[in-house]
């Protein structure tokens, strides 16, 4: 197989040794979310050797061919088919206290010109996908889908892309850390320095404030049908820039046995601005300027 992300056995003790005492502190640390607690109690051991399989950030952090689009109030949907994660595990990876490494996960990005409520919807499928080396493969079904909805955008082009192994990246996080990517909470990511038409631009980081977060499965907080498909509306979003970050929701598959560790996994996205009008909403409605005319022409008559 080729696995990029998988260094040696000799190399992973290595980093389970120097990772250990830390993976014990920060578990023992971690603050008090649901999420986190459901997590709580991994064994040990199995966390030490899964967590060092993603430290080399090879996919930096962009929305090609994953940009919802504009919207407004007025009821509008986008369907992105075709991308897929590697792995099935980069979501829930995020919800620990040591984060979870981007490049598991797929970023989508969508505008809101005005506030609105927006229901995000992500399942799994067979997808036509191109690495960043333009190889086409099918990927394969089997996705629990889990994703985070963010205020902001990472860094675009002419700006170099964020990853989580950038200098200013691992400067910006706890020692110890899998990667900058965080399920349940505020995080930032930066990217390497650059320059545009001769100017240079110093490295940065791109902010991502929590809003919420969904995922599909039985667990606690889950949406409880473990059918490959997860949604949630969210209600009264201000307008500006939003991420959303997408990937598997199985802890357990990054361990280092796990063949399926690089497989991509197909995903199709769905958003839905606005907010829809009921059958009895518009009857209202339309009773309503009904009535409003009459008193209207009362009014006048009078
Ligand atoms: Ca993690
Ligand atoms: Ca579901």
């Amino acid at each position: 197989m080729n696995n990029k992300y998988s260094p040696t056995s000799a190399l992973k003790r290595k980093y389970v040794d120097i990772l250990k005492t830390e993976k014990h502190i920060s578990l023992d640390n971690q603050e008090g979310t649901n999420m986190k607690n459901a997590f709580r109690y991994l064994s040990a051991a199995t966390a030490i050797a899964t967590t060092i399989i993603s430290l080399p950030a090879m996919a930096h952090v962009g929305y090609t061919g994953r940009n919802f689009g504009t919207f407004d109030n007025t009821y509008s949907t986008a369907t992105l088919s075709g991308q897929a994660v590697t792995g099935n595990y980069g979501w829930v990876d995020g919800t620990d206290s040591d984060n979870g490494d981007s490049h598991k996960l797929r970023p989508y990005r969508f505008t809101l010109a005005k506030e609105t409520n927006v229901t995000l919807t992500f399942e799994q499928a067979t997808s036509q996908v191109i690495d960043h080396l333009g190889n086409v493969s099918t990927s394969q079904l089997g996705l629990k889908p889990g994703f985070s909805l963010y205020q902001g955008l990472a860094h675009l082009a002419p700006m170099k892309a964020d990853y989580d192994s950038a200098e200013i990246s691992v400067a910006s996080r706890a020692l110890g850390t899998e990667g900058s990517f965080k399920a349940l909470a505020d995080w930032s990511v930066g990217n390497d320095p650059g320059e545009l038409s001769g100017t240079p631009l110093p490295a940065s980081l791109s902010f991502f404030k929590y809003i919420g977060h969904a995922y599909d499965g039985t667990g606690f907080g889950s949406d409880g049908t473990p059918d490959g498909k997860v949604s949630h509306t969210f209600m009264n979003l201000k307008p500006g820039d939003y991420s959303v970050f997408v990937g598997g929701t199985d802890y357990f598959a990054q361990e280092a046995s796990n063949p399926d560790l690089s497989t991509k996994y197909g995903v199709t996205a769905t958003l839905v601005a606005g907010v829809v009008p009921e059958p009895e909403v518009y009857a209202m409605l339309l009773a309503g300027l009904g009535l409003m005319g009459a008193m209207v022409r009362r009014r006048s008559m009078h």
